[in-house]
């Protein structure tokens, strides 16, 4: 690979850093009461050696990052929830989501429990920016990683989640886990990511897991090797003039693109990119809208220079076309 110049790489970046003197990333974005609230993962070195199953980002907490607006100041509102706090967990704090119902905040978080075997699980404050307390046990029915909790219009609230390699998706068929269980084939249906609507307490699901598939222009599932298109990790959902966007991660090819449906079922059409590759090897991003223009949280490993699990949360606006088309961004100006 070329040595990257980071200095230039800075000078064409089309955002900077929201935040230095702590590595964040996977920002999950919302606007709770005219405030920016981001959720992001953690990051910290520790020190386990780079391996295709993510070991090395061992993150073991969260801290809430909240902004006025998506160009002011971002404060880091200080340790949110703790990994040593949480009885079910033991290691690896990923890629968390909140959502908020009649006063109360629900961060919503992956954890590996002594097992090495992710679930998800849910800690609850009165505060958007915590301290969160943890539920005893992980959500019931929840497996794998990166949940992302969508609120529809008619108040009902639905997460999505799941991630293949490092988070576990392909040890899963019809919610049972097997270690045998591989990915599937190339010419197969690529695995697909889950759905699960959440029960009114927002403490477990109101359903059994489904999963939601991603078509192509034919109307076919994606398949397993259309790499650069099939979904990988980083679940997000949004609404968008009354149509449902869910958006994603391809992983290994490093894109974040998008598919568009009808409910929040899907399912969803294939449309294309929202964000060309950042550097390191992940992306993991979120859409808000703010005062009626839409904004892109993503991160980057420019301020580390290049280390891939020591990454930095930014922002920057998308814009739609007639067609409610999201023109794809370039994170670096070339
Ligand atoms: O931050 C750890 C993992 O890296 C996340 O859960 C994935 O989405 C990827 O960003």
């Amino acid at each position: 690979m070329d040595q990257i110049d980071f200095e230039e790489l800075n000078k064409i970046a089309i955002s900077q850093p929201l935040i230095k003197h702590i590595y964040t990333a996977d920002p999950s974005a919302h606007v709770f009461e005219g405030k920016i609230y981001i959720y992001p993962s953690h990051d910290i070195e520790a020190g386990i050696a780079f391996n295709d199953n993510g070991d090395h980002f061992g993150m073991e907490d969260y801290h809430v990052i909240s902004m006025d607006n998506p160009n002011g100041v971002a404060v880091d509102n200080g340790l949110a929830l703790h990994v040593n706090d949480v009885p079910w967990a033991e290691r690896q704090m990923w890629a968390p989501d909140a959502a908020t119902k009649n006063g109360k905040f629900y961060l919503y978080f992956p954890a590996k429990k002594a097992d090495g075997i992710f679930q998800i699980g849910v800690a609850i404050s009165d505060s958007a920016v915590g301290p969160f307390v943890a539920e005893p046990e992980p959500i019931t029915g929840s497996y794998s990683i990166d949940p992302a909790v969508f609120c529809d219009d008619d108040g009902s609230y639905y997460m999505y989640f799941g991630g293949i390699w490092g988070g576990q998706m392909q040890s899963y068929r019809e919610n049972k886990y097997d270690a045998e269980y591989q990915e599937p084939m190339a010419n197969e249906k690529a695995l697909n990511p889950k759905i699960a609507k959440l029960s009114s307490d927002m403490k477990s699901f109101a359903e059994t897991v489904k999963e939601i598939e991603i078509l192509d222009e034919n109307g076919n599932s994606l398949l397993a090797g259309d790499n650069e298109r099939r979904f990988f990790e980083a679940s997000w959902m949004h609404k968008f003039n009354g149509k449902y966007y869910f958006s994603y991660s391809t992983g290994d090819t490093h894109f974040i693109c998008y598919a568009i449906g009808d409910n929040p079922y899907g399912p969803f059409l294939y449309q294309g990119r929202i964000l060309n590759p950042v550097v390191g090897w992940t992306s993991h991003h979120s859409i808000c809208e703010f005062e009626n223009k839409w904004y892109l949280f993503y991160h980057d490993s420019s301020l580390s220079k290049g280390i891939t699990h020591l990454r930095s949360i930014k922002v920057a606006e998308i814009k739609y076309d007639a067609y409610g088309k999201i023109q794809t961004l370039d994170p670096y100006n070339k």
